[in-house]
């Protein structure tokens, strides 16, 4: 089995759901550190579609749990239909955000898809949080520390339904990697939902070989793997430029080796790149370590391996 050589980038310029400014020009600053001439340099036919469109960031304060939540909305529908759009025209997308609210636009687009298809539908989400905050237990009424909760049910009347079937997964399709901050009721909830969670103890403790072995276990040829990979998975020291930096995050290599690991296993068919923040960055490095990782993630590495 081989992955899709057909890949969308879809830019998502907005940070309606974060608690900074600036991760709305996560798009163009991935496409400045050369995204799409590297993954066309790994022989993938690149299609960029540009960015979709949307509200301004009213930068207004919590409505009952939510920071701007009809923008979150509008930001969400949009991907949602840009990406279920790429899928069904069998292509992989590649969500180019923005925060990482728009994952609940993503991944419920790919859940619609893989219902239609009967794909079994598996995601790992590289991030230092679990973002499965609800609008009543958040301290930040920030939505981009919402949307695991969303998918699984948890959340907002428009955001629960966007997939047309809910909820739009189950908590044991996720398996979240890299986790060093929880908030102290996310906590409790996401443990009791169920959720596979590595985190950097976990890590320290494993090694990221044993982790990545666990977390990619038991995926076969009908299997759809998505990739939710939230920039601040990374350490700071390589990675700067994120609104939400937690220190204690997967080194350099460490990074590229789960990334290697989950090009093994030829599944993944469908990615997010969000949390990126310019506004935060010098001299581009922290989207030029973003697209590195990326380019492992697409089957780059030292040697020709058997
Ligand atoms: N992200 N748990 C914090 C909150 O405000 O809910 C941080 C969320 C960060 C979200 O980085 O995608
Ligand atoms: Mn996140
Ligand atoms: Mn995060
Ligand atoms: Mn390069």
């Amino acid at each position: 089995m081989n992955i899709n050589r057909k890949v969308s980038l879809i830019g998502v310029p907005t940070d309606v759901g974060a608690g900074a400014r600036g991760a709305s020009m996560g798009p163009e600053a991935l496409r400045v550190a050369g995204i799409a001439e590297h993954l066309a340099k790994r022989g993938l036919d690149v299609k960029d579609c540009g960015n979709l469109s949307g509200p301004v960031n009213p930068w207004q304060p919590p409505v009952n749990g939510y920071r701007h939540l009809p923008e979150n909305i509008a930001w969400n529908q949009a991907t949602h239909d840009a990406v279920y759009q790429e899928l069904k025209d069998g292509r992989m997308p590649i969500m180019m955000g923005g925060d990482h609210s728009l994952a609940l636009g993503s991944i419920s687009a790919v859940a619609r898809f893989c219902r239609e298809t009967g794909k079994k539908l598996r995601i790992l989400w590289l991030d230092a949080h679990t973002d499965f905050n609800t609008a009543a237990m958040t301290p930040s009424g920030n939505v981009h520390g919402m949307p695991v909760a969303s998918l699984c049910g948890f959340g907002d009347e428009t955001m629960i339904h966007m997939s047309g079937h809910f909820p739009a997964i189950t908590p044991d399709q996720v398996c979240q990697i890299g986790i060093r901050s929880v908030d102290e009721e996310e906590k409790v909830f996401v443990y009791e939902q169920g959720v596979e969670i590595y985190d950097m103890r976990y890590i320290d403790e494993n090694g990221m070989k044993h982790t990545m072995q666990k977390a990619l276990q038991g995926l076969d040829d009908d299997t759809h793997l998505h990739v939710s990979f939230d920039v601040d998975f990374l350490d700071p020291s390589i990675a700067p430029a994120v609104g939400t930096t937690v220190l204690g995050g997967p080194t350099y290599r460490e990074a590229h080796l789960c990334m290697e690991m989950i090009a093994d296993t030829c599944r993944m068919a469908s990615l997010d790149i969000v949390e990126l923040n310019p506004a935060l960055d010098e001299r581009n490095r922290t989207a030029v370590m973003a697209v590195d990782m990326v380019e492992s993630l697409f089957g780059k590495s030292t040697l020709v391996r058997s």
